[in-house]
């Protein structure tokens, strides 16, 4: 009796918190009361677990300022971002510092819901811009993992992401750009890129400004030119209703 007594509380708990128990991604974490950004695991398809960082706090307007899903990140340069398309669909690095969360994941949190996207910069002097966007999703594999992306909100950064709307995903190993050569071999990255790049988020960690290194470091052209390599970059979403 007393075994039985003890289950129910539990029980009747795991009824009531069923969305918080299988967060769909960070925005759900946040509206569950979850406020301090750190690593969750969320269910992007549903069936199973897949940790994430989750930024709480960008966004200045206080009602509506946490539950970004970060999708890609850099920090450090402890992760080597040049790899090939399974890597890039399935997903690579430590959620503690620098990853990528998977253009599979991304298409299958995109397919039937709205996100908006934002991009928060920063530079090796310190100095910090982002960009958002209304609108952002990734199309399913058999149409390359395109980009979709709308409604450009400046943030001091400029706009270097419509340029890439409509493209493909390219990797070293898999060429979908419209560009005569492989962009990903030239800029050392892999991205929607389209002949080639305006941005190089997963470009080569350089230490800042190196002109012999032209435009394959990690790159926001309409902020910084295409010798500067950003000290950190973070490309997240959260869901509009
Ligand atoms: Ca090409």
């Amino acid at each position: 009796m007393l075994l039985l007594a003890a289950l129910i509380p539990v029980i009747l708990g795991c009824e009531c918190d069923r969305d918080v128990d299988m967060p769909i991604d960070c925005s759900d974490l946040y509206k569950a009361g979850q406020t301090v950004s750190g690593i969750y695991s969320i269910y992007p398809a549903g069936g199973f677990p897949v940790w994430v960082y989750c930024d709480m706090i960008s966004d200045g307007k206080d009602e509506d300022k946490g539950g970004w899903t970060v999708f890609q990140r850099r920090m450090d340069g402890s992760v080597n971002f040049y790899r090939p398309w399974n890597q890039y669909k399935r997903g690579f690095g430590s959620v503690e510092s620098e990853y990528w969360l998977g253009l599979e994941n991304m298409y299958q949190l995109t397919r039937n819901r709205k996100y908006m996207l934002r991009v928060d910069l920063e530079d090796f002097t310190g100095r910090k811009g982002f960009a958002q966007y209304l609108s952002f999703s990734v199309g399913p594999e058999t149409d390359g993992y395109k980009l979709h992306v709308s409604g450009f909100t400046d943030g001091g950064a400029g706009n270097s992401l419509s340029f890439h709307n409509d493209q493909k995903f390219s990797t070293f190993d898999k060429d979908q750009d419209p560009h005569d050569s492989n962009c990903a071999k030239r800029y050392l990255g892999a991205f929607w890129y389209k002949d080639c790049h305006f941005t190089n988020p997963n470009g080569v960690y350089l230490w800042g400004e190196d002109a012999t290194h032209y435009a394959i470091g990690v790159v926001w052209s309409t902020w910084k030119n295409y010798a500067v390599s950003m000290k950190s970059i973070s490309l997240k979403i959260k869901r509009v209703s």
